[in-house]
């Protein structure tokens, strides 16, 4: 604590609700900010922020005839991707919390960030960022408001939050019934990565992060709120919150399916999400339609589906990969108005990243002239921010109130062996079992070892906000009389062959695969028969494969002999993570 005497505090009266008032003044009063700005989310406040970022050099314009509105970030080299390991969920019993979470008690991860946030924020703005994770106007929508020093934060809150005085008011009006909002204290601090923590108190619904200005550590609508609190907050009311994209797949009978998808992170949710149909498919009447990329809740509905919304307006996307072969609407979406971080830059000052194209970069992610013996030129973690509005296949019923209901739930993994192209859950107890056996090879997504098999139940091992064994159990609980749930599938588009490449070919010709997938959901599309203990694999001939090059047959079948390893490493995986049976035998 500092002994230098402190000004008064600024006064806040920025809303009408009292609490909100009051809980501004003191982060003020802890924090010491020289300004505070309440933020409108207006087109002039977000052209103000910019600006004074590229005067500051936060931001650097990138070419603007090729790029309008778009700009680059440098991270601190330090500072590149989530820290899971400085991730604490505090609950008061640690047990709720569960093995699959870093636990403090929440008193002394009080103490802690308080220490860090004194006087943090001297020089500084103080930012007041009002948000709603859902359409403004959704009974599934829930608000919070995140308070941060850093500009940077601010804009790109814009474009993954609805940001501003619409969000205010809500959270004004919820506040007339008592009804909490999520409070989010973040400040970069020192950008130092020894005094940085991302802590979670599900309890009182508040996230404190300090000392990182990246992603999920910093957006604190994305991961903390809309995963970590909402999980914990989804079990209590009924419903799931989850690591997915949502998609709809438009049949040629003129029929759309709602699709989520559980991949970890950098596994391929964003692709799948903005999937074009090779052209044959296209001439057919296939389409799909993009309502999220990474975060969905699921609710039970009255006529016992589960309706889906997307929390998120924007995306933080993966860059490096993004080509035109790859994922042409992610292309299309980032071609204006994005802010780049990571990424390298060509000659004329262009976004680059590897995988784009055969250009060569003239700087690398860190601003240094090019050089291939300094590794990637774009951070492997390197992301682009963008409103979600601006991709080609965005669908409309992204802003449906109700959300959309799931015809397909599907899991998957970066799996170089074993794991089959496809295969479908017997039903839906079976499904929960396939989603908490998930394992995936870890990615840049976050700090520490690439390219590592751990377990990934559901996608949410970073990011479930209590016990896996309770979280397992509310999973199970929806099936229950009159629940019209989603069928169950497992995909795997990263096997290797001998040679170490791919057997399949990916991206647009995953549609092959969701058109089997909604041929089972149709009653159409034919299984083998599930004759053995992995789940129903399509029968042979049932996934078009026309026009492709040979594709190995190894990919639509299962070893025996493996599998019965994997489910000893599976067992292994849960007790780990403190879920209290063993799986059941299958
Ligand atoms: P997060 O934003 O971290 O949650 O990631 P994500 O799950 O949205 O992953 P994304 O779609 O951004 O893909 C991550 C990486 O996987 C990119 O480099 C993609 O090019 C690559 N990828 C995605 N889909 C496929 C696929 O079908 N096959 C192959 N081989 N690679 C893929
Ligand atoms: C992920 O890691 O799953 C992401 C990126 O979507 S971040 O927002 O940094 O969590
Ligand atoms: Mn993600």
């Amino acid at each position: 604590m500092n002994a230098v005497p402190r000004p008064q505090a600024i006064p806040a009266h920025g809303s009408r609700l009292a609490a909100l008032n009051d809980w501004v003044a003191e982060v003020a009063a802890l924090t010491q900010p020289d300004r505070i700005h309440w933020c409108d989310g207006s087109d002039d406040e977000y052209a103000d922020l910019l600006a004074q970022m590229v005067a500051d050099g936060t931001l650097l314009p990138l070419n603007q005839d090729t790029h309008p509105g778009s700009y680059l970030h440098r991270s601190h080299p330090d500072d590149v991707a989530r820290v899971e390991h400085l991730t604490f969920v505090c609950t008061r019993e640690r047990d709720d919390a569960g093995p699959n979470n870093h636990w403090m008690a929440p008193r002394e991860a009080h103490a802690k960030m308080d220490a860090l946030f004194d006087g943090c924020m001297r020089g500084r703005t103080l930012y007041v960022i009002p948000y709603c994770m859902g359409p403004i106007d959704s009974p599934l929508a829930r608000c919070g408001v995140e308070i941060t020093d850093s500009p940077y934060v601010v804009a790109n809150m814009r474009l993954m939050t609805r940001m501003g005085e619409a969000a205010l008011a809500r959270i004004e009006r919820e506040g007339d019934q008592g009804k909490p909002f999520v409070r989010g204290l973040h400040s970069i601090g020192e950008l130092d990565p020894d005094r940085r923590f991302i802590m979670h108190f599900p309890e009182e619904l508040s996230i404190k992060s300090y000392g990182s200005g990246y992603g999920g550590n910093a957006l604190l609508g994305k991961k903390c709120h809309a995963l970590r609190l909402a999980s914990w907050q989804a079990r209590e009311e009924g419903w799931l919150a989850e690591h997915m994209l949502i998609l709809g797949l438009e049949t040629p009978a003129g029929e759309t399916h709602y699709i989520a998808a559980a991949f970890p992170s950098a596994c391929g949710k964003t692709n799948l999400a903005m999937l074009i149909p090779p052209e044959a498919y296209r001439e057919k009447g296939w389409k799909v339609w993009t309502v999220g990329d990474d975060i969905c809740w699921m609710h039970p509905g009255k006529d016992g589906r589960l309706w889906a919304i997307n929390p998120e307006a924007g995306y933080f996307g993966v860059a490096p990969g993004t080509s035109a072969a790859t994922n042409p609407n992610a292309l299309a979406t980032i071609q204006h108005d994005t802010i780049y971080t990571n990424v390298a830059v060509t000659d004329d000052n262009q976004p680059w990243w590897e995988g784009l194209d055969d250009r060569v970069p003239a700087l690398d992610w860190q601003g240094r002239p090019y050089d291939a013996a300094n590794g990637p030129a774009a951070h492997p973690n390197a992301r682009f921010t963008v409103s979600a509005r601006q991709c080609p296949s965005w669908s409309p019923r992204a802003e449906d109130p109700q959300g959309v209901p799931i015809s397909a739930i599907v899991f998957g993994g970066r799996r170089a062996t074993l794991m089959p192209l496809v295969f479908e859950a017997r039903d839906w107890a079976h499904g929960v079992q396939v989603g908490a056996s998930m394992g995936s090879e870890t990615t840049a997504a976050a700090t520490g070892q690439v390219g590592v098999m751990r377990r990934d139940p559901m996608a949410m091992k970073p990011f479930c906000g209590y016990h896996f064994g309770d979280y397992f159990a509310h999973w199970l609980s929806f099936d229950k009389p009159g629940a019209k749930l989603p069928k169950v599938f497992h995909v795997n588009w990263f096997r290797k062959g001998d040679d170490g490449k791919f057997l399949w070919p990916g991206f647009g010709e995953n549609i092959r695969v969701l058109e089997w997938i909604v041929g089972r959901v149709e009653g159409r599309a034919h299984g083998d028969g599930g004759g053995h203990s992995v789940g129903i694999l399509p029968a042979e001939g049932a996934i078009d494969l026309a026009g492709l090059p040979p594709v190995s047959p190894a990919l639509f079948r299962v070893d025996e002999q493996e599998w019965q390893a994997e489910k000893d490493s599976v067992a292994d995986g849960l007790r780990a993570m403190g879920y209290p049976q063993e799986p059941e035998d299958g």
